[in-house]
């Protein structure tokens, strides 16, 4: 190296570092937090890079692994990075990619980027917050490798043998200097993002495999994603199990005006409305001018459809947008090349031009099936014209809970027993199961900052009622009542008003056995159609309360789980007495205080919304009509598994 080419490239390290340590100092301005979402975000950010790969047409197998030691192995059939000096940074162009903040997205500026995590930063800050990381590039007939600490180069990028596959694996390991709340992958999470991928890049393979765990065959766990067709598969499992109102998908795939629209949609039975929409493979939680094009595209053809055809002609009130979604599922997918994200959590798509195309996509796609089907198109119209009617039943019932809550003082159910104290964030509301549960624990609680609302039994599925049913049921019009939560504003008659709020936990407490967890996640469903900001704002949490005490003599000790159970009685040794506590109700007030109400004992599980497509298809697989699947996924997932989706 020549004397200005060492300053050059001593100038450069510097800036790579300088970018890595920015990275490591405010991790969450790269991958949005350093809890569990954003460790999971480094694998996203790496299988990116993949699929970008696979998008362009080189690769088509994506090996993602958790290792034995939470670390993540992803590999690829791609061409591999490329090792060559890079002319600009004349180190290799692997060491570029690897420790260049920025340098991922923009370093081929030939390929057309689709892809990208939610921020888009690249594998170099994957590097950066990994405290061990090693690449290995398998190309031109070489193995290639290089390995990193915290971001920087161990050494420079070397051959350490031949091979005639081609290829990129990176192994890294999260630093705990950064994640400090855990470390742990979780597999279903991994798993329905990897799922997803798979969907929405038909043709791709994904296989996840989980060294953590062995299956009974001694295998280890795992799953192979791939989906030949894509988007009007991914609608269909989405759909899950509930009933369709037409036999077929509905879908289109192509181009308009230069930006690729996929869609795919089916009607069903049920009341609820579920579109999922994604940019360059992003889920736009949000929303945003693609969902608004598909909208305005569904609306504007179905509504003239339905003119034309005479059927609306004695309807006596107006029918609005909303009524052409009740029973829809739907995924819009738009490929953009500089999207341009707003929102709050940046997940809503702001391009304008982006609307029109997939309206038009919609348009042409939806007038070719409604002609070809003429007796689906009658019943989807028919579907509406009920939807219209419900939906003015509801708004009625809607205005009647509405005033309930603005009368306020005085106004409160009768079966809440309130706290004292006034400032909501300070104040909890326990949701609790049965009116004997409900007596316990507002004996138990501290009534300074503790709510009791008890709820009679079972409350209503909200799955399977229709709108004005949902606001006319008394367990629910004290749910809103007591946290002070209206709905419906002049604009928007599902808008939720979440400002006069009353408590800012909001605890749902159950038997812990099989019954206790069906009430619990009837209350959560509600909670995901109805409040579902309440869930995203991080509000709502379920209790655990033990299920066993082991008691020897004066010792006594709470367990949650048989192997605790049997280590304390291990620890205790000789005989012990076990009491199994079969629900709430066999807690007295003072231990139900100390193992599930006490915040400086309890565990509270704060329930979260990570990938709302698998949310809503669990949702409705656990309160739909179908009862073989839903037995099994609770006896799966015991107790309280269901809130983690
Ligand atoms: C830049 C250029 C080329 C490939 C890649 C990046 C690439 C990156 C990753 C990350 C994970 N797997 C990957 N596979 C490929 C190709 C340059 C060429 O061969 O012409």
């Amino acid at each position: 190296m020549s004397e200005e080419a060492k300053k050059q490239y001593s100038a450069d390290s510097i800036q790579a570092l300088e970018g890595i340590e920015h990275v490591r100092m405010r991790p969450s301005m790269y991958i949005g937090d350093v809890g569990t979402r954003g460790l999971h975000h480094l694998v996203y950010e790496v299988v990116d890079n993949s699929i970008d790969e696979a998008l362009a047409g080189h690769c088509d197998t994506i090996k993602v692994t958790i290792n034995e030691d939470n670390s993540i192995t992803t590999e690829d059939n791609g061409r591999g990075i490329p090792v060559d000096i890079h002319k600009k940074e004349g180190v290799s162009a692997l060491e570029v990619v690897m420790t260049k903040i920025g340098a991922g997205g923009k370093f081929d500026k030939d390929s057309y980027k689709v892809s990208g995590g939610l921020h888009g930063v690249g594998v170099s800050c994957v590097n950066a917050l990994s405290s061990s990381l090693k690449a290995t590039v398998y190309r031109d007939g070489k193995i290639w490798e290089q390995e990193y600490e915290r971001g920087k180069t161990l050494y420079p990028v070397k051959a350490v043998g031949d091979t005639d596959l081609r290829g990129t694996v990176v192994t890294f390991k999260p630093d705990p200097e950064i994640f400090q709340q855990t470390l742990e992958y979780s597999y279903d999470t991994l798993a329905s993002r990897m799922r997803e991928l798979a969907y929405l890049n038909k043709g791709i393979t994904i296989v996840l495999t989980d060294k953590r765990h062995k299956t009974d065959d001694g295998e280890f766990e795992g799953e192979t994603f791939h989906s030949e067709n894509g988007l009007p598969e991914f609608v269909q499992f989405l759909d899950g199990n509930r009933e369709p109102l037409i036999q077929k998908v509905i879908a289109f795939e192509g181009e308009k005006n230069d930006i690729p629209v996929e869609v795919a949609m089916v009607y069903n039975t049920s009341y609820a409305e579920n579109l999922h929409s994604y940019v360059n493979n992003i889920n736009t939680h949000e929303g945003g001018t693609h969902l608004t094009g598909f909208r305005r595209g569904l609306t504007h053809t179905l509504k003239k459809y339905a003119d034309e055809s005479g059927m609306l002609d004695k309807l006596k009130f107006d029918i609005s947008g909303d009524d052409f979604r009740e029973g829809l599922t739907a995924i819009v997918s738009v490929k953009v090349a500089e999207p341009q994200f707003e929102g709050q959590t940046k997940t809503k798509l702001g391009n304008r031009e982006v609307s029109s195309s997939v309206s038009q996509a919609v348009s042409e796609m939806l007038t070719d099936y409604l002609e070809e089907h003429p007796d689906d198109a009658k019943t989807i119209v028919q579907k509406v014209i009920l939807a219209a009617q419900a939906r003015h039943a509801a708004q009625k019932a809607r205005e009647m809970v509405q005033r309930k809550t603005v009368m306020s003082i005085g106004g409160l159910p009768g079966k809440l027993s309130d706290c004292s104290e006034q400032d909501p964030e300070q104040c909890e509301v326990f949701l609790v199961e049965g009116d004997s549960a409900g007596g316990t624990a507002k004996q138990g609680r501290d009534r300074k900052f503790q709510a009791i609302l008890p709820l009679r039994g079972k409350i209503l599925n909200v799955e399977k009622a229709m709108t004005h049913k949902v606001f006319e049921n008394e367990e629910i019009k004290n749910i809103f009542t007591a946290l002070g939560v209206t709905i419906g504003t002049e604009e928007d008659s599902k808008a939720l008003n979440l400002s006069k709020l009353r408590y800012h936990k909001i605890v749902i407490m159950c038997d812990a056995d099989i019954d206790g967890s069906h009430i619990a996640t009837l209350i959560l469903t509600f909670f995901f159609r109805y409040m579902r900001e309440l869930i995203e704002n991080g509000h709502v949490y379920i209790a655990t309360p033990p299920l066993y005490l082991v008691k020897k003599g004066q010792k006594k000790r709470y367990a949650w789980s048989d192997k605790e159970r049997d280590a304390i009685a291990q620890e205790f040794g000789g005989s012990v007495s076990v009491q199994r506590y079969k629900g709430l109700g066999e807690m007295n007030a003072e231990q139900l205080w100390d193992t599930t109400m006490n915040p400086e004992f309890r565990t509270l599980r704060q329930v979260n919304i990570d990938n709302g497509s698998e949310a809503d298809r669990i949702f409705s697989m656990l309160m739909g009509d179908e009862v073989p699947p839903r037995r099994e996924f609770i006896e799966k997932n015991a107790v309280y598994a269901n809130i983690d989706v």
